[in-house]
């Protein structure tokens, strides 16, 4: 059966692979499944018929015959529950991994979403610079906390796992505020998944589209 994405047609970030469609191609291509793409415009993801597929006028969505779902979390786990290389087989390791899942978007994505929206939304306000440093500080106590918990280790429990995967799509957003580099072993986790053949393909593929669109902020 079909799969079909959607995403931006231009993605703000002029295709450094930061819009959330990336991690839901990454899944695909770990799973080694096909997929198409269709292309949405923001005034487009605001009318009916893309509502009808998301509630809140987002990207990404995804459909498979009848099955339509949107939020990345449940598109990556739909994806990995039914494809081989995601998920581990064991019942508890398995349980651990989507742990890590909801851990990146849960704890993990919150403080890094609020730099964001601090940077782009209200970095033109008074406040913003005496803000700044504490919305920075929050990101880094919980990447400091999972570096610790990291270690030495390549992955977070065990072999890759779909638990990585959102991990490293979270943290790539930290990388161009500096802060992911203050922390050497996530940098270097986060290269181990870049360096994965299914994510090249994943960030190539969102690339060939946003390629040439200028940078956002
Ligand atoms: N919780 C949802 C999920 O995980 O699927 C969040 C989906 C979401 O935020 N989608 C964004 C969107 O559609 C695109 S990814 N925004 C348009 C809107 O809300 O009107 C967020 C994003 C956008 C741009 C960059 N960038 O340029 O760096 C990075 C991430």
């Amino acid at each position: 059966m079909t799969i079909t994405i959607t995403c931006f047609d231009r993605s703000p970030d002029g295709g450094k692979g930061l819009a959330r469609d990336t991690r839901v191609r990454w899944a695909l291509e770990e799973a080694a499944l096909p997929y198409e793409v269709r292309l949405l415009s923001f005034s487009a993801m605001k009318e009916p018929a893309h509502l009808r597929l998301h509630p809140f006028g987002q990207i990404p969505t995804y459909e498979e015959g009848d099955l339509a779902l949107f939020e990345t979390g449940a598109i990556v786990f739909h994806i990995a529950e039914r494809h081989a290389g995601l998920l581990p087989d064991g019942a508890n390791a398995r349980a651990r991994a989507i742990t890590w899942m909801f851990a990146a978007l849960n704890s993990v994505e919150p403080p890094i979403l609020e730099l964001s929206t601090a940077r782009i939304l209200e970095g033109d306000k008074p406040w913003s610079a005496e803000r700044m440093p504490l919305v920075k500080d929050r990101v880094r106590d919980r990447l400091g906390q999972l570096s610790v918990r990291l270690g030495d280790a390549d992955w977070l429990d065990g072999a890759f796992s779909a638990g990585d995967l959102m991990m490293v799509s979270v943290l790539l957003r930290t990388r161009p505020s500096g802060i992911l580099d203050e922390f050497p072993s996530l940098a270097a986790y986060v290269a181990r998944g870049e360096a994965r053949p299914a994510y090249k393909r994943a960030f190539a593929s969102q690339l060939a589209i946003n390629a040439g669109t200028p940078p956002a902020g």
